[in-house]
């Protein structure tokens, strides 16, 4: 018969070897990190952060799946997660685990490269984009005031496992960083635009409770806080046209400190005159790719002349410039769009298979983050079997006919959403292939030519109507 004491071994082992995070999420306590090195890049107005880690398998099973969760309080989120093996360059899959029960953590389950033996280790290599993170400190300032952003976090990396080394780099857009959290004991040093916390040794698993230490860093941000409420991407494919059509329509906000007082045009001017930075947006950039053309730059007013567009057949730029410098918290929507030739796009697979390779986002060359990308590609009229490649988790798919002049059965159209983008995916391209065939691509000839011979026999008619009233 079992001892009463070892009953009680029995379950702390138990207990040991699966530590509970919340009612539905469990994370076997079968890795350890050996170093890890977290780098927290806010440079951009949204926080890249970067996990480089060496794990250990401590069971004695091979194991595949390995658990990360990142902090987003608040309204902040996660854009996407990128993930690794550093030395190999072999990516690994990274899915979100569907459980909220650690708030403010969102965990993800990494599915390693390879499976690791028991002692084994690998280095991994982890991004995420993570949105709403910054915030302005102070929230209202003068016209010509600096803007200073600031970052809260955890000070140790949050981790379901043990983590015998670790540090943090914080990363700001320059020098400027008036406070920081400092721990004491020369536990955080500054090197021009970079503070280093840590090393830090043996942390323990996660926990909520006690509520684990924070870290705060306030840093000086010249540029504005390009945020892209909502963006309507169209790419719009015709056979016959032999064009790839290109709109988007974009709500914008700074999402900056707000402007203190009424904006002063002339204290506008007069600065401009030096070109100081400013966190007001004066103008985007839009790098187009090489042999674009026709572009075009109208908000809700009309035609806006004071853009420029210069395109060869290596590079095209679109430098737009809104009608007013647009400060913090101020709105501006406008719509840009411009043609490319369709080869460059679009090459002919097996049979009638037809294989569309674009950018799933371009947007500005100054960093930039989404709340919801809508990208519609309309195929043409006839297209069957379509299927995509998209480099992201796609949050919502939807198909349906969008139908324009002279189409008779509307074009085949597919409407991509998805929530929290950070540029980062720009000029990451997706793929999408479908059936075309032939009789399908004489159609529009075949309604323009019926249509135009219905004119000719209508007027034909009218003519004759005519001659015998004339008599
Ligand atoms: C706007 O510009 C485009 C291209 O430059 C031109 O075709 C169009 O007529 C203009 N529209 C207005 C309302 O000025
Ligand atoms: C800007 O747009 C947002 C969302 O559409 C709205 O809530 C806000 O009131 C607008 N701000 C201004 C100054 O119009
Ligand atoms: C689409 O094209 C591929 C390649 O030619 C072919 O295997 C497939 O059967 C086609 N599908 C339809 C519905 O025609
Ligand atoms: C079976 C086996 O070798 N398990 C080992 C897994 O790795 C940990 C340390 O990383 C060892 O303590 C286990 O013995």
């Amino acid at each position: 018969m079992r001892s009463p004491r070892s009953r009680v071994s029995f379950c702390a082992t138990l207990l040991l070897a699966a530590s509970h995070l919340g009612s539905s999420l469990t994370v076997p306590q079968v890795f350890k990190n050996t170093n890890l090195l977290r780098t927290i890049d806010a440079s951009k107005g949204y926080v890249k952060e970067t996990i480089a880690v060496i794990i250990e398998n401590t069971s004695d099973k091979p194991q595949t799946e390995y658990y990360l969760p990142f902090s987003v309080p608040g309204s902040s989120a996660v854009s996407y997660v990128e993930c690794k093996d550093k030395k190999e360059g072999t990516p690994c899959n990274a899915e979100a685990v569907d459980d909220s029960s650690d708030f403010p953590l969102k965990y993800y389950k990494i599915t390693l490269p390879a499976t690791l033996q028991p002692k084994g280790q690998v280095t991994l290599s982890i991004s995420a984009g993570i949105t709403g993170a910054l915030e302005p400190i102070p929230a209202i300032i003068g016209q010509g005031d600096k803007q200073f952003l600031s970052y809260t976090g955890d000070r140790y990396a949050p981790s379901p496992y043990l983590t015998e080394k670790q540090k943090t780099k914080f990363r700001a857009a320059n020098g400027e960083i008036p406070d920081y959290t400092d721990f004491g004991a020369k536990d955080v040093e500054k090197t021009g635009f970079t503070l280093t916390y840590g090393p830090y040794d043996n942390v323990k698993p996660w926990k909520s409770e006690p509520k684990p230490e924070s870290l705060t860093v306030r840093f000086e941000f010249t540029m504005p806080v390009i945020y892209m409420e909502k963006l309507e991407r169209d790419i719009e494919i015709s056979h016959w046209g032999n064009n790839l059509a290109t709109e988007e329509r974009y709500w914008m906000t700074n999402n900056g400190a707000k402007l203190k007082d009424q904006f002063s045009r002339v204290a506008w001017a007069t600065s401009s005159y030096y070109n100081p930075p400013t966190a007001a947006i004066k103008s985007l950039l839009f790098p187009l790719r090489g042999g674009s053309k026709d572009a075009y730059f109208t908000d809700e007013v009309g035609n806006v002349s004071t853009s420029r567009f210069r395109s060869d057949t290596r590079e095209a730029v679109l430098d737009i410039k809104p009608r007013f410098p647009v400060f913090g918290g101020w709105n501006y929507s406008f719509v840009v769009g411009w043609n490319n030739d369709l080869p460059g796009y679009l090459r002919r697979g097996k049979g009638d298979e037809y294989i569309l390779k674009v950018p799933l986002l371009q947007g500005p060359s100054q960093s930039t983050s989404y709340g919801e990308v809508e990208v519609t590609i309309i195929l043409p009229e006839g297209a069957t079997d379509i299927k995509y490649l998209a480099p992201i988790t796609i949050g919502k798919e939807e198909r349906f006919l969008h139908k324009t002049f002279m189409d008779t059965l509307g074009r085949t159209s597919v409407r991509l959403t998805i929530n929290n983008v950070v540029d980062d995916l720009k000029n990451k391209d997706i793929i999408v292939t479908y059936n075309y065939s032939a009789s399908a691509a004489f159609r529009k000839p075949l309604v323009v030519l019926v249509s135009v011979f219905s004119l000719y026999v209508i007027s034909a008619l009218l003519a004759r109507i005519d001659l015998s009233i004339g008599k």
